[in-house]
Order: structure tokens, then sequence, then C-alpha cells
């Protein structure tokens, strides 16, 4: 083999290991949502979207009914998506990307007080405010966004988000 082909194929396993190394990392562990870091976390669910790169925009209402509007919106893979809500109701609504199963232990944290709606992928929204993020998706699949204020997301304020290719 000649030094130029080792070279590579030592690159290549370089890289691949890290790119593991990260993704399990990533899987692993549950960011509290009140912790920063320089670098977005990418979660299974994508990551932290450049505000400079926004390709789509997309408005959420939310309502006192326990609902979103629309309840359901469908993405593609790689796009950075701003999130520009509204909360036409008289109580604070929130919404928060994830999965399911990381929205009920994030729902069960703010339940018992040990947890806040901000950072990334998140935002609280008052009576009659607005608030906006930007999130990219990164990986096809199905994902959520929900209420955490305590007795939302048990009433359904779910809405799903179809992350096409
Ligand atoms: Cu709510």
């Amino acid at each position: 083999m000649r030094a130029r082909e080792a070279f590579l194929l030592v690159s290549a396993v370089v890289i691949t290991c890290a790119a593991a190394i990260e993704i399990a990392h990533a899987e692993l562990t549950f960011d509290p949502p009140i912790i920063r870091r320089s670098r977005p976390p990418e979660r299974a669910f994508g990551r932290e979207g450049d505000p400079r790169k926004v390709k789509r925009v997309i408005k959420i209402e939310m309502s006192d009914a326990m609902r979103y509007f629309p309840s359901e919106i469908t993405v593609k893979r790689g796009d950075t998506v701003r999130f520009v809500l509204k909360n036409g109701g008289k109580l604070p609504h929130d919404m928060v990307i994830g999965s399911m199963d990381d929205l009920k232990k994030r729902a069960a944290l703010v339940k018992r007080g040990q947890a806040k709606v901000s950072g990334p992928g998140a935002a609280h929204v008052p009576p009659g405010g607005t608030a906006r993020f930007t999130w990219q998706f990164t990986r096809p699949g199905e994902y959520y966004y929900a209420c955490l204020v305590p007795g939302h997301f048990d009433a359904g304020m779910i809405g799903t988000i179809v992350v096409v290719q």
C-alpha cells in the first residue's frame, strides 16, 4: 500500500470513530434545556438552526383549547426553519421540539419544577405574546412539538413534525 493510500485509510477510520462517538454522546445524554453549548449539539431531531440560513418560516398559533394550529407540519431534511409562535390565549403556552420520549421526560421535569422551558428548539410564550426560534432538521423521521406547561401536555397539546428526505 502506498503512503498516500495508507494516509487516506487512517483518516477515514479516525473520522468514522469521531462521528460514532459524537452520535453516541448525543443520544445518551439528556441536555437540561437551560444549559447552552458553544456548538449546537445534534439531537435525533436536529440541531439549533443558524438564523442566517433560514429556508422556511412556519407560523404556529397556540390556543387555550390546548391545540396548535397547524398541528402537523412537513419539512424537508436539512431545512432550517424559523418558527414564529403566536399565543392567542389567556394562558401561557410553550413549544418544545423533540422525540416523544424526550418530550415526556422534559414534561415530567417541568411539572416537578426541576426545569424551565428555554434553550434551543424551545420557546415559552406569555398570553397574547409572540416568540420565535430557529431549528434545523437533520434526519428524516417523525418528531413532535409540545406544550410543557403543567397539564397541557397531558391535555394533548402536541403537534407532529414529519421530516422527509
Ligand atoms: Cu399550553
